[in-house]
């Protein structure tokens, strides 16, 4: 599928969710956009070259001429509001055209139409934000945060991706590149002069940029699994032996009466989640099949389910019964194990080891606890750092910006080790800042900006 069909198009969308509503906004973008809304927008003065940023109160009809049916031609569809922006003032950087009519069903479905029978095409998922990107309005960074930010299922998330569409990563960025990009305008200007082995700038100071921009990027870096965890949540595992009380628990942190709690041991089978928004985060819970060494076939496939759980978690909750022995969760995730002894109102004078939470279901004794641990374990993510400097790293960000950190090692390393001249240097440089420009989107190909743009919605 082409993606859009090229800049000189006029597209038209529907940017609220469609659907009753008080308001609903279309917006019109591109060489056309004032005068599509010429033919479907009548009030007292307004014309082709309407005012920008002026909003005028008038009437939606359908258009006179084009393709519109003869019954329908001049029929009024809405009371409306046009708002023009005059390119490259706007959103897109291009003409562009909202109208805010009511929102419902049929009347801006109808918008949308009248504006298509005067010349607008439809608009594909992200196309405005697109045309905004090729229009020099927004970094791909900003862009990106402009879905995250429609996405946002949290207060975290959503603080995150504001900050980062005001430009925390483009900044982040910038402070990375710019000394790069000093010492290579150094070396290019010397270059055009002197032979290649030439010297411009003292190699320690050279390594004293390198290494900063390694240290630097190793920080943007770390703060990866921030972004992932402020895009999809934080994933919390319920894993333990059967009947120890997972699903019990997990009813009880989602205070909610989800899964099938029965003193037969082997009751869940299979991986149960359920979403809980706690403390400006979604903690996405998964309570999970009991783990044991001689499970029937049905029941191994579901062990098998949990292990691959525990695997991807952020947070493994190890359950054991207080006061019974029972082995104890060992994986190699990598995520923070917490262990939890359940059932502590069966075994009064249980006293749990030093860093495990001793809860109980059935009375509800612990369980604020065991929420303190898990935010205590998430302090330890680095979302507060992320969210204040509006960096929330995707795949493709981490992917890109560990190439780059891994080719500033080495040339730091070349350069310590064999001092090579400028045209080395300059070249290996610019190589390099042109993988950063592909996080910022300095430098992009349409491949890229259509997996970016697929996750937007249409109207944005
Ligand atoms: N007294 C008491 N009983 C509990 C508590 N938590 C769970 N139980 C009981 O323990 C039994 C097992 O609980 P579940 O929550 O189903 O345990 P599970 O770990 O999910 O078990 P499987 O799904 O079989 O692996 C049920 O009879 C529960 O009522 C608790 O805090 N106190
Ligand atoms: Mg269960």
């Amino acid at each position: 599928m082409e993606y859009f069909g090229g800049e000189n198009t006029t597209v038209v969308a529907l940017a609220t969710p469609a659907g009753e509503g008080g308001l609903a906004a279309v917006r019109v973008s591109g060489p056309e956009a004032f005068a599509v809304a010429a033919k479907v927008f009548v009030a007292d003065g307004f014309g082709i070259n309407p005012e920008p940023r002026r909003a005028v109160y008038g009437i939606l009809q359908w258009p006179i001429d084009g393709l519109s049916a003869a019954n329908k031609a001049g029929c009024p569809i809405d009371q409306a509001l046009v708002l023009p922006f005059k390119g490259p003032h706007s959103y897109t950087g291009e003409d562009t055209v909202e109208f805010f009519c009511h929102g419902g069903r049929v009347v801006a479905q109808s918008v949308v139409s009248a504006c298509r029978m005067a010349g607008a095409e439809p608009a594909v998922a992200g196309e405005f934000t697109r045309r905004a990107f090729l229009n020099g309005k927004l970094s791909l960074g900003q862009a990106e945060a402009v879905a995250d930010l429609i996405h946002a299922e949290s207060e975290h998330s959503a603080r995150a991706a504001v900050r980062q569409l005001l430009g925390g990563l483009d900044d982040q960025l910038r402070e990375i590149e710019k000394p790069l990009l000093d010492i290579l305008s150094h070396i290019e200007g010397s270059l055009e002069f002197v032979d290649e082995e030439e010297i411009t700038v003292p190699h320690d100071e050279v390594l004293r940029v390198l290494g900063e921009g390694v240290a630097r990027l190793d920080r943007l870096v770390e703060m990866a699994p921030a972004g992932r965890l402020l895009r999809d949540g934080i994933h919390v595992v319920l894993a333990g032996s059967p009947n120890v009380g997972k699903s019990s628990l997990f009813n009880a942190l989602l205070e909610d009466d989800r899964a099938i709690v029965d003193g037969e041991a082997g009751t869940t089978r299979d991986v149960i989640s359920g979403r809980r928004h706690r403390a400006g985060s979604v903690f996405v819970l998964h309570d999970t099949a009991g783990l044991r060494d001689d499970p029937g076939r049905v029941e191994e496939m579901g062990i098998k389910r949990t292990w691959r759980q525990v695997a991807e978690a952020d947070i493994v909750l190890s359950l054991n019964v207080a006061g019974e022995e029972t082995p104890t969760i060992s994986h190699d995730g990598g995520a923070p194990v917490i262990s939890v002894y359940t059932k502590s109102d069966l075994s009064p004078g249980f006293v749990a080891p030093a860093g495990a939470v001793l809860i109980s279901s059935t009375t509800g004794d612990g369980v604020d606890e065991l929420w303190r641990v898990v935010d205590a374990a998430v302090a330890g993510f680095q979302l507060e750092e992320a969210i204040s400097l509006g960096v929330v790293l995707n795949e493709r960000h981490l992917h890109k910006l560990s190439l780059c950190r891994g080719d500033l090692e080495r040339l730091r390393h070349e350069v310590d080790l064999n001092a090579p001249g400028d045209e080395i240097v300059g070249s290996l440089l610019s190589s390099i800042l042109s993988g950063l420009g592909e996080v910022s989107g300095r430098v992009f190909t349409e491949h890229l900006l259509e997996n970016i743009f697929q996750r937007f919605c249409v109207g944005k």
